[in-house]
């Protein structure tokens, strides 16, 4: 097997992935690439802008990579602003990693999809794998055509590709990046500023959410596996817990009690209408054995206790 690189190292998931990928598989053996280098990185990282096939190639021979996390992605709410843009990227970067695998360059390769593969029309609680997708955001659409991309490779070329429909993610050490689910990290900011948290959502929009510390095991795992245990070649549900608004903002009271949050919906509030309250992911529990650790509160202690010290 040769060298894994994550393509996206700087955002949110990629942050955390990477050193989790590093202890398991020794510093030496990845490779961490964004399109723009960051500060004080400790590992090997390259520059490489996603969308470009070439540059991508190149490292993949130069590195001798056979394995790629494809983490590149602009997420619903930027997306919404620039549509195009967002196609070219999601898409474009898949199509070329897929092309590589095709022609025998890489041996697997992990994609992100989303909740936002479902829409208004898909039934909201307890969401099967298996249901209505018919999504209303251009991200949505991105991971949809992305999930069928996958499984045809799969199925036509024998790729090795294997995927998870994240729900909304919380971590300390990325900063929000453009998602509709994004008020649940800014939200830990704020509270231990002594600031207001102004929500774009209203007060009892339930969403799913998943703690990083439990998507990145998650996603190692599902990496990890016999190939023979991964049934779904598009894309696994995925689940920690749900709340609303008010129901992390009262979690939060419970260990700063003044904090305060006021309700303020954008446009963002229609695109978080159109996805579940709930997700069942019981195909993965049963398949690779996923479970998650954090609850709501759980995950509230942990990132106040880490977010702190950062912020210190
Ligand atoms: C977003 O809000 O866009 C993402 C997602 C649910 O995929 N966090």
């Amino acid at each position: 097997m040769g060298k894994t690189l994550i393509i996206g190292s700087s955002g949110q998931i990629g942050s955390d992935l990477v050193g989790e990928l590093s202890a398991l598989k020794g510093k030496d053996n990845v490779i961490a690439s964004d399109i723009r280098e960051p500060k004080n990185f400790d590992g090997t990282f390259v520059t490489l802008d996603a969308t470009n096939k070439k540059d991508l190639e190149r490292i993949i021979d130069e590195h001798d990579v056979s394995e790629v996390y494809l983490l590149a992605a602009l997420l619903s709410a930027t997306a919404e602003m620039n549509p195009q843009f967002a196609w070219d990227l999601n898409m474009g970067s898949l199509s070329h990693v897929l092309d590589l695998a095709r022609e025998g360059k890489l041996k697997k390769i992990f994609f992100p999809s989303s909740i936002a593969v479902f829409g208004p029309t898909t039934p909201k609680d307890n969401t099967p794998q298996r249901t209505i997708l018919e999504p209303s955001t251009v991200y949505g659409i991105t991971k949809l055509a992305g999930e069928r991309w996958a499984e045809y490779y799969f199925k036509r070329y024998g790729t090795d590709i294997r995927g998870i429909r994240y729900p909304g993610l919380i971590s300390y050490k990325a900063l929000p990046g453009g998602g509709t689910t994004d008020y649940a990290v800014q939200i830990f900011y704020d509270a231990l500023q002594n600031k207001t948290h102004e929500c774009f959502l209203n007060k009892d929009t339930e969403l799913p959410m998943l703690y990083m510390s439990d998507a990145v095991r998650g996603t190692i795992n599902l990496m990890e596996a016999p190939a023979d245990q991964i049934k779904i070649r598009s894309a696994y549900n995925l689940a920690g817990f749900s709340f609303t608004p008010e129901q992390i903002a009262a979690s939060i009271q419970k260990h700063i009690p003044n904090f305060k949050i006021a309700y303020q919906p954008d446009y963002r509030q229609a695109i978080a209408d159109s996805w579940p309250n709930s997700i069942d992911d019981s195909e993965a529990r049963k398949d690779w054995g996923w479970k998650p650790k954090y609850d709501l509160d759980a995950m509230v202690e942990d990132m106040l206790t880490n977010l702190e010290k950062k912020l210190a």
